[in-house]
């Protein structure tokens, strides 16, 4: 260790240790009914046992537990009751069995107000997110956007995982439901072959394209077949299997096939999905195959209608409904990531909640109106592995598909290339050696670019099981932008990392980030060697930045804009060069901690430019040795920012000759190395 590191922030013995997503301890599986529904089901103590025996903690909460009451009074005892318990008990699933009428129901639907014109939308989406204050405006009316849903108030990250049976006057019903339930889980994978077969039903000329692209994208690569009804050709090809679009020839084709998936789009009210089904054909389907179905259109599960279309399939013909519980608005979106997620493999619960998490709070409307009718843990293959980490190794054997360290892809581009939607991926472990972005190719324009929510690890040697057994320090892991000639700068990738809109989550946890050379025409291309960050809240945390360069701005990293967040934990900055800020270009909100910039070089800013939307804060960092041509060579502040620093061990300090700029803040506790 030279002197240099003596001094620094970076301490290579003590990695910050994260947990995994996937958590080890075992979930709970909570339903919420009435004392009488509990006394009367037969059923009900057989589910329990059954999801036992599928490993969760299951417990039955009834007004005895969360207080009781009708309607309003009654959602929000039960709401409350879940944001007491849900991290304490690790729950996972909520099934709301009973009266679910919003003004008089005791295991009600909340109504939600969604905009100032809306008339009430009754909704489970309230006992979903949990932490978020839906009537932030104390207005009385929950979820009004944008009353309600600024910053403290409704949140769209779900914290459980809603699915509701309601109850209107027969426990013989839901003894049913229970029974077809538990009947659908138990079947064994060989025996359920049937269900990889989607039906779609669309009546409007303007679906073509939207079938095809479900199709292609999700069904086809998961082994699926289908069948399609329509009104028109439009397209499709193969043709359409059953034209025109009739709810005779619906219930034909539904009743003698058998589906997994059911998707309409149409027009619709409480008993009928227009030219598609309706309450009088529901009998005439098979239960034995139950299929989930999927509703676009009105109306379909307008809570209050005993007769209710999606509630009359959930009886019969159906394991599970996503419909509306009013009129619904813009909503292709909704049926096409839910079907995505669910041929995936994921629950229903699972499926619905993070279609609606990932389509950040837009058709807020859509978000609340979409319930579930049945059980949220509910998926169509259910043994089927889905998990949502990948693996990469650069010494694994071609062609693996990613899932195991054994499977591993050879390229982490291969990762990011298979990832069609958000979400889909969440967690990448990457084993030590060197990975380029460009697949050979010697574009300069190639870079890793990672998307929404991923949390990418370095430090592996390729057999870990678990996150805390991994070293960075000794399985160096590179994402290196040294393309084409090796050793030539000039031929690099102008950035090695692109996040852009990843506003949720994203980190980079354990690598040595180096040889991104921006400097080509466009003016985004000119910033950000090592790491180009816009629009996005990301962290990095171990990371090694060297020899990155930029024409003009954020050498290692560029980081903008001005409400937005940008995290550097234990990281090492050190050799990179640029315009402004050799080390970062900061134009965001940052918050260092324990991270050290090193030999940096620039015009301004050697190690740091904080630009006018800059607000940094810096806690135990080191800024030592890093040179501007023009001035600040450790940190160059603009004005109208700030920038704070504590227990921070800065060459020349602050107020030194080292650092520029009017509005740079002591916070205390500071030390200064003499030059
Ligand atoms: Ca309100
Ligand atoms: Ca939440
Ligand atoms: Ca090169």
């Amino acid at each position: 260790m030279d002197n240099r590191q003596k001094h620094s922030g970076y301490n290579p013995l003590k990695i910050v240790k994260r947990q995994t997503i996937e958590q080890e301890r075992k979930k709970a599986y909570v339903i919420v009914t009435t004392s009488a529904i509990k006394a009367a089901s037969r059923q009900l103590p057989r589910f329990v046992r059954h999801k036992k025996t599928r490993g969760f903690n299951v417990r039955v909460v009834t007004e005895r537990d969360f207080g009781g009451g009708g309607g309003d009074r009654a959602a929000k005892n039960i709401r409350g009751w879940l944001q007491k318990h849900y991290l304490e008990d690790n729950i996972q699933y909520v099934l709301l069995i009973g009266d679910a009428h919003p003004v008089s129901g005791k295991i009600p639907m909340k109504m939600v107000w969604t905009s100032s014109w809306s008339k009430g939308v009754p909704s489970d989406y309230y006992y979903a997110d949990l932490t978020g204050n839906w009537d932030w405006n104390g207005d009385g009316q929950c979820g009004m956007k944008p009353e309600d849903c600024g910053p403290g108030g409704v949140d769209i990250f779900y914290e459980v995982l809603v699915g509701r049976i309601p109850v209107y006057a027969s426990i013989k019903d839901l003894d049913t439901i229970l029974r077809k339930t538990i009947q659908y889980e138990l079947q064994k994978t060989d025996k359920i072959q049937w269900r990889k077969k989607a039906l779609f039903v669309m009546p409007d000329k303007k679906s073509g394209d939207y079938t095809k692209e479900i199709i292609k994208r999700f069904l086809m690569p998961a082994g699926w077949n289908y069948h399609i009804i329509h009104d028109h050709e439009w397209g499709i090809n193969p043709s359409v299997e059953t034209k025109p679009c009739t709810i005779e020839k619906v219930t034909n084709v539904w009743k003698h096939d058998k589906f997994g998936l059911v998707l309409w789009w149409t027009h619709g009210e409480a008993d009928s999905a227009y030219d598609v089904m309706d309450t009088l054909h529901v009998p005439y389907l098979n239960d034995n195959y139950p299929v989930f179905v999927v509703g676009l259109g009105c109306g379909n599960a307008i809570v209050e209608r005993n007769d209710n279309l999606a509630y009359s399939l959930l009886k019969h013909g159906a394991i599970c409904t996503l419909a509306a519980t009013r009129g619904a608005g813009k909503m292709s979106w909704m049926g096409r990531d839910f079907v995505s997620r669910l041929v995936e493999g994921m629950s229903a619960g699972e499926a619905l909640y993070e279609t609606k998490l990932w389509q950040h709070g837009v058709g807020w409307n859509s978000l609340n109106v979409f319930n579930l009718y049945g059980d949220p843990s509910v998926s169509i293959f259910p043994s089927e592995p889905r998990s949502r980490r990948r693996f990469v190794n650069c010494r694994a054997a071609p062609g693996g598909d990613g899932l195991s360290w054994k499977t591993a892809y050879r390229d982490l581009q291969d990762v990011l290339d298979k990832i069609v939607r958000p979400g889909m991926v969440n967690e990448i472990w990457v084993a030590a050696g060197t990975y380029k972005p460009d697949k050979g190719t010697g574009r300069r324009q190639t870079t890793f670019r990672l998307d929404k929510g991923i949390r990418i690890y370095g430090g592996f040697t390729g057999n870990e099981m678990q996150l805390d057994q991994r070293d960075p320090i000794k399985n160096v892991t590179t994402l290196s932008g040294d393309i084409g000639i090796e050793g030539d700068s000039s031929d690099n990738s102008y950035h090695v990392i692109m996040l852009k809109d990843t506003w949720e989550a994203a980190l980079i946890d354990g690598f040595t980030i180096t040889g991104g050379n921006a400097n080509g025409d466009e003016k985004a291309d000119k910033n950000g060697g090592g790491i180009y960050n816009y629009l996005s809240n990301p962290t990095l945390v171990n990371c090694v930045f060297k020899q990155n360069s930029a024409a003009d701005s954020g050498g290692a990293v560029y980081s903008c804009c001005f409400w937005n967040l940008l995290t550097l934990t234990n990281c090492l900055i050190t050799d990179n060069k640029a315009n402004d800020g050799g080390g970062l270009y900061l134009n965001c909100r940052a918050r260092m901690t324990t991270c050290t910039l090193t030999a940096n070089s620039a015009q301004r800013g050697g190690g740091i430019y904080n630009d006018k939307k800059g607000r940094a804060i810096l806690a135990g960092c080191t800024l030592r040795a890093n040179n501007a041509k023009d001035k600040g060579g450790e940190i160059y502040s603009n004005e109208n920012n700030t920038f704070m620093t504590g227990y921070c061990n800065i060459e020349g300090g602050l107020k030194g000759p080292k650092c520029g700029g009017a509005s740079l803040i002591d916070g205390g506790g500071n030390i200064i190395i003499e030059p």
